[in-house]
Parts: C-alpha cells; structure tokens; sequence
C-alpha cells in the first residue's frame, strides 16, 4: 500500500514537472503509413509558430519510419526517434526565427513538412506623448517624423478661428475652429505620411515609419 502509494505520488509529481512548464505543444505524427505531420494541440497542421519554447510530443506509429525536426539554419537535430522506435516520446524545443523541416529519415524524400520559425511580435509600449498648437497664424506639431503605434496627442489650440485636422492611416479627427482649449486625442498611428494643419490648409506633414 505504501508503495502504491509512494509510486502514484512519484508519477504525479513527474507528470506535475513536465506540465508546470506550461509549454504550447507541438505534435509530430509519423506513420502507421507513409505520412508525417506536425500539429497544434488539436490537431491542427501548423506550417508556422512564433518563436519560442514548445513541448515536442512525437507520436512514431511505425517501426520502419522516424521523426527528425531539424534547423535549416543551424543545421542541427533538435528532435529525433529511432527508426525502430515505435511509442510516444517528448522533446523540450526551442525554436528561434527560422526555416525549419521535419522528415522520416529512410523516406525523406516524400515524407517530410516544414515549419516556419517568426519572431515574436514586439508588445507595444504605453502611448507616446505628441504635441499639436494652434496659434492665430499657424499650427503646429512637435514631431515630424515617428514610428508606428499608439499616441497620446495633446492639442493645444489657442485660435478662436483656426482649428487644427489630422489625417492619415485610420485616423480623421479635427477640433472645431471655434475651439479654444485642450484636448487629448488617443490616436494610433500607423506607417504611412499624415497631413494636418488648420482647414482648410493642411499642409504639414508627419511621417510615420
Ligand atoms: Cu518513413
């Protein structure tokens, strides 16, 4: 009974260890015919992941074929089994922006598959502050040239007959020329060239890279 006891302790904590992890999971099929594939979670053929770490679950159904992923890149084996091997085996892998293949060894000629490797979208900072005035005889924003994202546009306009219009890339918003006050536009700004200025000359430019 204790050792019962002890050993389904032992299988749980094993079985704990590999899913604390928490990995995405990738599953590669070879077999029991000429087929090879590599899948999400649900089965789903993936030919491309986000760079990363993943749990490799390898399923060989056959005892005349292996899965190999390799890097293009680096030329190197990250995940292999035995030709003979046939069962379930489980490759911690870490994927880095790339081409990558997988194949069957013996019959690597037909039975292979790629998985591309993107890097992982860079998350985007908080809102960046941009300045826009509007004076009796002009207006103006502090920054001509910016890259793309989110910004906190603070519109200062002190002319009771100018307004000031920003147009671009999804954006279309004015004050009203009577307007003498402050605003604060949050504004995504995407790559591409915006006009603005006061009605109807909207003649200054801000590009966006
Ligand atoms: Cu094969």
């Amino acid at each position: 009974m204790r050792i019962t006891v002890l050993a389904a302790t032992l299988l749980l904590t094993f079985a704990g260890g590999t899913t604390a992890q928490n990995l995405p999971v990738l599953v590669g099929t070879v077999g029991p015919g000429f087929t090879i594939d590599l899948t999400d979670a649900n089965g789903k053929h993936v030919d491309e992941v986000v760079a990363g770490k993943y749990t490799l679950l390898v399923h060989d159904l056959a005892d005349i074929h292996n899965f190999v992923l390799g890097s293009k890149r680096m030329q190197e084996r990250l995940a292999s089994t035995d030709v003979a091997f046939v069962g379930d085996m489980t490759f911690t892998i870490d994927l880095v922006p790339g081409l990558y293949v997988y194949a069957c060894s013996p019959h690597f000629q037909t039975m292979f598959g790629q998985l591309q490797v993107v890097g992982a979208p860079t998350p985007e900072g908080p809102p960046q502050p941009l300045t826009a005035r509007v004076t009796a005889k002009t207006a103006k924003l502090n920054a001509a040239n910016i890259t793309s994202g989110p910004y906190k546009l603070t519109v200062m306009d002190s002319s009771r007959t100018r307004n000031f219009h920003l147009i671009g890339p999804g954006v279309n918003r004015r004050t009203g020329k009577a307007f003498v006050g402050r605003v604060i536009w949050n504004v995504r700004l995407e790559r591409g060239t915006y006009r603005y200025g006061n009605d109807p000359r909207l003649t200054g430019r801000l590009f966006v890279a």
